[in-house]
């Protein structure tokens, strides 16, 4: 079957899903063509913090009325290293900003709920398999459904579909350089039914490793801890889990019973150039970030917002200025981002060869953190979001 629209969308992911969003309040068609049933979609946990400009766009989109009434809004966060807990006041540092703690698996839910009442089209089970006529005025994505293969024409495409997608690859690979840090550990995350024992996400750096406390709800806490690549989550007794938990973050967990266990792997990874002819990839399609810093669901956005004016600025004012220059305002951002969680994974993290003096030199960043205003303002800065730099050309 052939399939027409203006913008075809790879992947119902937060980026894809805000992109048709986007485009459909400015009157701009796509399809959405997802690999996956919808049912795994509104499951998938994932993220939970949000940036300002993150809960910003999502609000200015339409999909925000449940993430501003059920979001919890942080106004600092808490390291614990070196047996003592501190405490960062992200609003007063940074003149009012705050990130909001919402699930991605809830506003991915929102943005479906509205995608459905608007009869934006989603394909669920549609896998992309290869693009043809990127640099024509008429491209084609090839999908299978139901067994059998289909077309969608359209006149551009948004590669929306994660690390392993198909879209990144479909730039040529001379046309493309691609930058890659393995991290020699993973995090271990479950979702427990325990009230959160802080109502700030804490950070604690321990000699056993990392570990994290952040939440969902009032009821619902989100956990990680360091543990190394391959681990099984299984291998873990859960209230070995728990202890270990305390002993890092270094206070008493509420307990509760753990609803989700998951082991996820950590690299930084870009891909620059973003675009190639009528395909621009967004999100985790181009990027990785360790999550430590909180920062993939809001990298997606941000390439969003950039992919989206272009896209609009084109079908409106016919003004190309913002699409072709897609790939530096994006790659201008991107790079500051990883730069942070690259550098908040190395301070918190321990390496199984670390020296006392490697273990030293991450206490002295974490206390001059502490300690000073100018340090901890610029932690702050970078974690309620950086700016779009519209200017990069
Ligand atoms: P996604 O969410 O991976 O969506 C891509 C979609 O594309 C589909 N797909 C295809 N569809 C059709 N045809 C194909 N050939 C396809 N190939 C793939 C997939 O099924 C999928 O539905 O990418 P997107 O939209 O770019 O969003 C990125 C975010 O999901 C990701 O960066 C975040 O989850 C990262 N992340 C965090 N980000 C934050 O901003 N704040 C956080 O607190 C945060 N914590 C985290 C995280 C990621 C984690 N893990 C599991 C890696 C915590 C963890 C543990
Ligand atoms: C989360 O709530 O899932 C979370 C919080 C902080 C991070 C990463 C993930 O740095």
């Amino acid at each position: 079957m052939i399939y027409k629209t203006q913008v075809a969308i790879i992947g119902a992911g937060p980026a894809g899903l805000l992109l048709s969003r986007m485009l459909f309040n400015a009157g701009i068609e796509s399809i959405i063509l997802e690999n996956r049933n919808e049912a795994y979609l509104r499951q998938r946990l994932r993220a939970g913090v949000q940036e300002e400009g993150t809960v910003a766009a999502f609000v200015e989109a339409g999909v925000g009325d449940k993430l501003i009434k059920e979001g919890m809004e942080h106004h600092g966060i808490r390291f614990h290293f070196a047996g003592e807990q501190h405490h960062i006041d992200v609003k007063g540092l940074t003149g009012g900003k705050v990130v909001t703690v919402y699930g991605q698996r809830n506003i991915t839910c929102d943005m479906i709920d509205w995608a459905h009442k608007d009869n934006i089209k989603i394909i669920y089970e549609a896998k992309a398999q290869r693009l043809e006529g990127l640099t024509t005025d008429a491209p084609i994505v090839h999908f299978s459904l139901n067994g059998s293969l289909h077309e969608l024409h359209c006149e551009y495409v948004a590669g929306c579909d994660g690390y392993h997608g198909i879209s990144r690859p479909s730039i040529p690979k001379q046309l493309r350089r691609e930058y890659v840090h393995e991290f020699e550990h993973s995090w271990y995350g479950i979702l427990a039914e325990a009230p959160p024992s802080f109502e700030e996400v804490v950070y604690a750096h321990h000699p056993n490793g990392f570990a994290l406390q952040s939440m969902r709800s009032p009821e619902l806490s989100r956990m990680y801890i360091q543990c190394p690549n391959g681990t099984d989550p299984e291998d873990w007794e859960e209230e070995a889990l728990w202890d270990e938990l305390d002993l890092r973050l270094g206070f008493k967990n509420n307990r509760g019973k753990i609803v989700d266990k998951s082991v996820a792997s950590m690299r930084s990874f870009v891909c620059d150039n973003m675009q190639h002819g009528k395909l621009f990839i967004a999100g985790d399609a181009a990027h990785i970030v360790p999550p430590t810093g909180a920062k993939g669901m809001n990298l997606a956005v941000s390439d969003i917002k950039v992919l989206a004016k272009g896209l609009i600025n084109h079908y409106t004012e016919k003004d190309d200025t913002v699409l072709s220059a897609y790939s530096k305002i994006c790659l201008s951002r991107i790079w500051k981002v990883e730069r942070f969680s690259w550098w908040v994974t190395t301070s918190f993290h321990t390496l199984e060869n670390q020296s006392e003096f490697d273990t030293k030199m991450q206490e002295a960043t974490l206390g001059y953190l502490c300690s000073s205003d100018i340090g901890a303002a610029s932690f702050a800065e970078n974690y309620v979001g950086l700016p779009i730099y519209w200017d990069a050309k």
